[in-house]
């Protein structure tokens, strides 16, 4: 497998969560994402969470990865995991950490746990500006390509 720049999405809206994104940085990097840019800490309401959820603090990565998209969730879930997120977890509620593969190159995936881009992430402000401040580009060609007629962005 060729290196291929990928976006992880960050957020946590429970505990020291820029110690979680700390530690998350360093678990990334420990297992071979080649860290590229880190967007600084941009404070969140919640959207679409448990009624009387906090704040959320999101963030985005950007770096080089040389396994595939399959291995890249794999990690992120044992960081998720590493850092007191239970294995089953539902949906939209307050979470200690959350760590969402956003992109894979230009790539689209779409596996049983997994699709790229992700498909909230363009109509979602607290993905798209620390994407935007990491990686304008991509930020530009997620939208556009989330605002093709037949995408299910
Ligand atoms: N993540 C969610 C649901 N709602 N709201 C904010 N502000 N930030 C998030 O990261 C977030 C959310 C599901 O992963
Ligand atoms: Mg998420
Ligand atoms: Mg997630």
């Amino acid at each position: 497998m060729p290196d291929t720049l990928c976006v992880i999405a960050l957020g946590g809206n429970i505990g020291d969560v820029p110690a979680a994104f700390r530690r998350a940085r360093e678990s990334l990097y420990g297992a071979g994402f080649r860290i590229r840019r880190f967007s600084s800490l941009y404070t969140t309401e919640p959207v679409d969470c448990e009624p009387g959820a906090g704040a959320f603090v999101n963030a985005a990565v950007s770096g080089y990865w040389n396994g595939t998209p399959s291995e890249l969730l794999a990690l992120c879930r044992r960081i998720e995991a590493e850092n007191g997120r239970p294995n089953e977890h539902p949906h939209h509620v307050s979470r200690t950490l959350d760590l969402d593969v956003i992109l894979f190159g230009h790539e689209t995936i779409a596996l049983p746990d997994l699709t790229v881009p992700h498909p909230e992430a363009a109509r979602r402000g607290f993905v798209m500006d620390p994407l935007r401040e990491i990686e304008p580009e991509l930020a530009d060609w997620l939208v556009s390509r989330a605002n093709e007629p037949g995408t299910a962005l």
